[in-house]
C-alpha cells in the first residue's frame, strides 16, 4: 500500500476503535463445556443479556417446499433416495400453495418463513420457482429463508435479487466426524456454499445436529469453526437428532438432554450476537427443558405444528409456554 494510502487508513476511526476479535480454540470450548453447570449457564445469560433482550424469541416457520427423492446419503435424514424411509416423495409446490402458508404463518406470529427442498443443490429452472415464492412471501412482510443445498455461481445474487434475508446451510458437525455422517457432499463443498451466500450479501442461517454419536470436541469443533467464520452467522440453529426409522440413525441413542443446553450455552458464549435457535428436537423437550435452553441463550424457534417432515411442538402448547414464561414474540 502506498503511504499516503497507509495514512489515510490510519484515520479511519472505524478500523482502529473497534476491538480486536477473539477467535475461538476448541481447547477454549472445551473448557466452557467442562465448567460446573451454574457457571457455564450464569455465563450464557451474562453474554445475552448483553446483546439481546433475555425474553424475546425470534419465531420461524418451516414449510417443505420438495420433499423426498434426494441425491444425497445425509445419514440423519428422512429424505435421501437411499434409504427407504416410508416417505412419500412430492414434487416443487406450486406459488400459491406456498404464499398461502406463509400467509397463515405470518397471521399466527412468525416474523420469518423458511422454505426447504430436498436438494442437492437447485437447478436453474427450479430456482426461478423458487425466486418467485420468495418475491412474493418478501411482499408480505416477512423475512425469507431459504434451504435449498448447495449453491452454484450466481445463484445466490439471484436470492438475493429476489428479496431473500438469509441462506441456510448447515455445517451440521466438524470436519472430522463429518465423514461418518455424509459422503456424498464434503465439509468443505458447505464451507464454500456459506462463502456464496455471504459473499452476495445475504444473512446466514447456519448450525448443526447433536446427538448423532459424535463426542464433545467434535461439538466444540464445529462450534468453532461457526464462530470463527469471516462473519458468524446471524442466525445458528441447533438441532436435536430426531431418530428416522431406515436412516443410518434411525437407532442413534438420545442425547443427555444436559449436554444439548451445554451446546446452546457454548453456542451462545462464542458467538454472543448471533440468534441461536433450538430447532429439530423441541418436540420431544419438555417445557422445562425448553426454559432452560432459553435461559442459556437460545432465542429464536421454529414455529408451527411442522418441520419439514418430522412434527414440531403444535402452536397452542407454544403459545401457552410463551404465556408461562413471559417471553415475547420477535
Ligand atoms: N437439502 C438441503 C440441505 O441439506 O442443505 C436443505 C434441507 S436439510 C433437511 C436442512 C437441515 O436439516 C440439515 O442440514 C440438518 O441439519 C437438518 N436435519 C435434517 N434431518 C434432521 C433430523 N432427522 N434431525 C435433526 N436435524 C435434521
Ligand atoms: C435447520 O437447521 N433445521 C431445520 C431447518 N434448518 C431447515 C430442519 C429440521 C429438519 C428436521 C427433520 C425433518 O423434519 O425432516
Ligand atoms: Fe438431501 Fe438435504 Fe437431506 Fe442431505 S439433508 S439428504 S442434502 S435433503
Amino acid at each position: 500500500m502506498q503511504a499516503a494510502a497507509l495514512a489515510s487508513v490510519a484515520h479511519t476511526p472505524d478500523l482502529f476503535s473497534a476491538p480486536a476479535r477473539h477467535l475461538w480454540t476448541v481447547e477454549e470450548v472445551l473448557a466452557l463445556y467442562d465448567l460446573p453447570y451454574m457457571d457455564l449457564l450464569w455465563r450464557a445469560q451474562k453474554t445475552h443479556r448483553q446483546h439481546f433482550d433475555a425474553n424475546a424469541i425470534q419465531r420461524s416457520t418451516l414449510l417443505s417446499i420438495k420433499t423426498g427423492g434426494c441425491s444425497e446419503d445425509c445419514g440423519y435424514c428422512s429424505q435421501s433416495a437411499r434409504f427407504n424411509t416410508d416417505l412419500e416423495r412430492e414434487r416443487l409446490l406450486p406459488v400459491d400453495e406456498v404464499v398461502a402458508a406463509a400467509e397463515a404463518a405470518k397471521a399466527k406470529g412468525a416474523s420469518r418463513f423458511c422454505m426447504g427442498a430436498a436438494w442437492r443443490s437447485p437447478k436453474e429452472n427450479d430456482l426461478e420457482k423458487v425466486l418467485e415464492m420468495v418475491r412474493e412471501v418478501k411482499a408480505l412482510g416477512m423475512q425469507t429463508c431459504v434451504t435449498l443445498g448447495m449453491l452454484k455461481e450466481g445463484q445466490a445474487e439471484q436470492l438475493k435479487e429476489a428479496g431473500l434475508d438469509y441462506y441456510n446451510h448447515n455445517l451440521d458437525t466438524d470436519k472430522e466426524f463429518y465423514g461418518q455422517v455424509i459422503k456424498s457432499h464434503t465439509h468443505d463443498e458447505r464451507l464454500e456454499t456459506l462463502a456464496q451466500a455471504r459473499d452476495a450479501g445475504l444473512n446466514l442461517c447456519s448450525g448443526g445436529i447433536i446427538g448423532m454419536g459424535e463426542s464433545r470436541r467434535n461439538r466444540a469443533a464445529m462450534l468453532v469453526q461457526l464462530a470463527n467464520l469471516p462473519v458468524p452467522p446471524e442466525s445458528v440453529p441447533i438441532n436435536n437428532l430426531v431418530p428416522v426409522p431406515g436412516t443410518p440413525l434411525g437407532d442413534a441413542p438420545p442425547l443427555d438432554p444436559f449436554e444439548f443446553v451445554r451446546t446452546i450455552a457454548a453456542a451462545r458464549i462464542t458467538m454472543p450476537t448471533s440468534w441461536v435457535r433450538l430447532s429439530a428436537g423441541r418436540r420431544e423437550m419438555s417445557d422445562e427443558l425448553q426454559a432452560l435452553c432459553f435461559l442459556a441463550g437460545a432465542n429464536s424457534m421454529f414455529y408451527g405444528d411442522h418441520l419439514l417432515t418430522t412434527g414440531n411442538a403444535d402452536f397452542a402448547q407454544d403459545d401457552a409456554l410463551f404465556e408461562r414464561l413471559g417471553l415475547t414474540a420477535v
